[in-house]
């Protein structure tokens, strides 16, 4: 086993922490933004562009390369890292999330999951083992159980129900993991009830060896549930392993999640966002589109450190996403990222220097002046 995780400093006071883990591939500094590329690539962006901009770490999705290219030719190719070009760390989700959103037919069962491809409509299963398996043969440094996320609204009895079969396949991932130099997080469920949540880490507690997944919560729910959840976890969820709130990516979700001890991220608003021309900036939320910027020939963000923000106007950016030229999205996707991997420098510099709250307070003050 080559990793480890260990806690540098802990914000004496707010309680955030920093720390560092590592993995087969590097060292990855947390707390920590993953940028995600579903289908082995951060959409517009290389590899090359993504060291550029500062990220420690990706996201791909085992669902995706599963139905292409298929994990036996990634597995040829020498494994996933080498496939697409990406010397870092990267973390498979394990697909669970994805089938529930994306495919049609979905029948659940303590076997595993019936689905229909969201491409061809064939109809396909994935176990427990078959995810490991899958996961194995992409060589991903950090890989996720398979899990049930209840939909939002779901009831109380559904909710019991799918976290069982969640905390049975957890059991049969981490009997059919075979390569130790995988990490495995299992994923926390129980919809929004607490009693559930505090179910689900006890069941799961001697599964929780290099790292621990939330799951089910940032889906749509009010942020006062999210953060409630979090509440709830915070002190029950060991401290020895880094913890990933999963699909979770907005600025405030990030403060606020560090401030409950989360130590990673992920998610698809950075990228998605930028395809249709909104930006995050140190002022708030920018609409590249809106006439307001027709004449404006002033840098997107004049406090971000991006070839974007270096080299073009608001301007030209709204030219290009208005007609709709690749290039748009690729510049917002470099500053939307750089936007999120610099928040989190910032967050972790904050808490080394025990100026965490302080700095939430100066980063909301300035982000939400615009109304
Ligand atoms: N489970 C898995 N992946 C996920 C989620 C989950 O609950 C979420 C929910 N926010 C995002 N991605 N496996
Ligand atoms: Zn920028």
């Amino acid at each position: 086993m080559n990793f480890s995780y260990k806690t540098t400093h802990i914000d004496k006071n707010s309680g955030a922490r920093t720390g560092e883990l590592l993995t087969p591939h590097g060292v990855i500094k947390t707390p920590i933004f993953m940028p995600v590329g579903t289908q082995a690539t951060v959409k517009s962006l290389t590899p090359e562009d993504l060291e550029k901009i500062g990220a420690q770490i990706i996201l791909s999705n085992t669902y995706h390369l599963h139905l292409r290219p298929g994990e036996e030719i990634i597995k040829k190719a020498g494994g996933l890292h080498k496939f697409m070009n990406w010397k870092k760390p990267i973390l498979t989700d394990s697909g669970g999330f994805q089938v529930f959103s994306l495919s049609k037919l979905r029948k659940v069962s303590d076997d595993g999951v019936e689905f229909k491809s969201h491409l061809d409509g064939s109809k396909l299963f994935m176990s427990p083992e078959k995810c490991m398996q899958i996961q194995q043969d992409l060589g991903t440094d950090i890989i996720m159980a398979l899990d049930v996320c209840s939909d939002l609204g779901t009831s109380y009895v559904q909710a019991e129900k799918d976290l069982e079969v969640t905390t049975k396949w957890l059991k049969r991932c981490f009997e059919a993991q075979t390569n130790e130099h995988q990490m495995l997080f299992p994923i926390i469920q129980g919809s929004m009830y607490k009693d559930l949540r505090q179910k689900s880490v006890k069941d799961m507690l001697p599964y929780i060896k290099c790292g621990v997944a939330i799951g089910g919560i940032a889906i749509g729910e009010a942020k006062k549930t999210t953060y409630d959840i979090l509440d709830v976890l915070n002190p029950i969820l060991p401290t020895s392993v880094p913890r990933y709130l999963m699909g979770a990516g907005s600025p405030d979700l990030l403060i606020e999640g560090v401030l409950r001890g989360v130590d990673m991220f992920d998610c698809v608003m950075a990228t998605r966002i930028s395809r249709h021309g909104t930006a995050w900036t140190s002022g708030g939320k920018v609409v590249v589109k809106n006439a307001l910027y027709k004449e404006d020939f002033s840098s997107l963000d004049p406090e971000c450190d991006c070839e974007t923000c270096k080299n073009y106007t608001k301007a030209y950016l709204r030219h290009l996403i208005n007609t709709e030229e690749m290039l748009g999205a690729r510049l917002l996707s470099i500053h939307n990222l750089r936007f999120l991997l610099k928040l989190m420098e910032d967050i972790r510099d904050a808490i080394n220097k025990d100026r965490f709250l302080e700095f939430r307070e100066e980063f909301y003050k300035k982000y939400n002046n615009k109304g």
